[in-house]
């Protein structure tokens, strides 16, 4: 019996590797969760980046009740099954007017993981529209062989190498995804996606959490830590990340930094350059 997606839902998730949108948090939940996280910012004055934009579920633990949602994990479990890990919690911010862009990728090929039933949330803090840059995608692109990449390293992309699937992507076959603030798309990690600048006047924050069976394996890194956020883990591939028992939780603090460094080490696995500022 489905907990949250209907059939329909389900068999195009499956079919063309992407759903949305799926309204989560409604609007005194958002700017509850938007005015912590900025509160943060103007305390250490300056937007998050840098590892903070990693594995936040281990900062704060408004992001950690977000990664936690029953409606989200009803969704997931539709999608992957009952025993559900969380690999990452990542922030994806464009400034408003910023040339912050995500060329097309296929997270699959960075992440060491070992399995095709990763699930990536991406919830929106605020509206994720064409012009303040929601997420592309090329339906369909999940299923085959994993496409060549590149890395770039432009400054204004977001992605760690700036790595870019080196063949062209057929842009009039592709499809946006905008998202009201609250709501969520649902992608599988080997799809194709990008995003364009922000031309609006307002940040374009977006949160993605990426959900994986407990079955899968890290396969590059020699350590690496998941949140167990449903069900049982009965294999232990993977570290449990502790839970905070507020923001900046000193004991999850420390577990953060670690935790980021393998995730670094991951991402950056035969790179040419390594990035400070991501
Ligand atoms: O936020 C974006 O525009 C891109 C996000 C992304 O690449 C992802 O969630 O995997």
């Amino acid at each position: 019996m489905p907990k949250l997606l209907n059939e329909n839902e389900t068999a195009q998730f499956h079919r063309e590797g992407y759903i949305f949108p799926i309204k989560i948090l409604d609007d005194e939940q958002i700017s509850f969760n938007r005015s912590l996280l900025e509160r943060f910012e103007s305390a250490q004055g300056k937007p998050i980046g840098g590892a903070q934009r990693n594995k936040s579920h281990l900062l704060f633990k408004w992001v950690d009740d977000l990664m936690r949602h029953a409606m989200i994990l009803d969704a997931v479990e539709d999608l992957i099954g009952p025993d559900i890990l969380c690999w990452n919690t990542l922030f994806w911010i464009k400034e408003a007017g910023s040339e912050s862009f995500v060329s097309w990728h296929q997270d699959l090929r960075y992440w060491g993981l070992d399995t095709d039933d990763l699930v990536s949330v991406w919830l929106a803090l605020s509206p994720a529209t064409p012009e303040s840059g929601c997420m592309r995608v090329l339906p369909g692109s999940h299923r085959g062989d994993l496409l060549p990449h590149k890395d770039g390293y432009e400054l204004d992309n977001l992605l760690t190498r700036g790595q870019e699937i080196a063949v062209q992507v057929d842009e009039t076959k592709t499809v946006e995804m905008p998202l009201q603030a609250g709501e969520i798309s649902l992608h599988n990690v080997r799809l194709a996606h990008a995003s364009g600048p922000n031309r609006s006047t307002d940040r374009r924050i977006g949160l993605s959490l990426h959900y994986m069976p407990t079955r899968a394996k890290q396969t590059v890194g020699e350590w690496d830590s998941a949140a167990l956020v449903r069900g049982k883990d009965r294999f232990g591939h993977f570290s449990i990340t502790p839970r905070p028992s507020r923001d900046l939780d000193p004991v999850t603090v420390s577990f953060h930094e670690k935790a980021t460094t393998a995730v670094r080490e991951v991402l950056f696995k035969d790179a040419e350059k390594v990035r400070e500022t991501l």
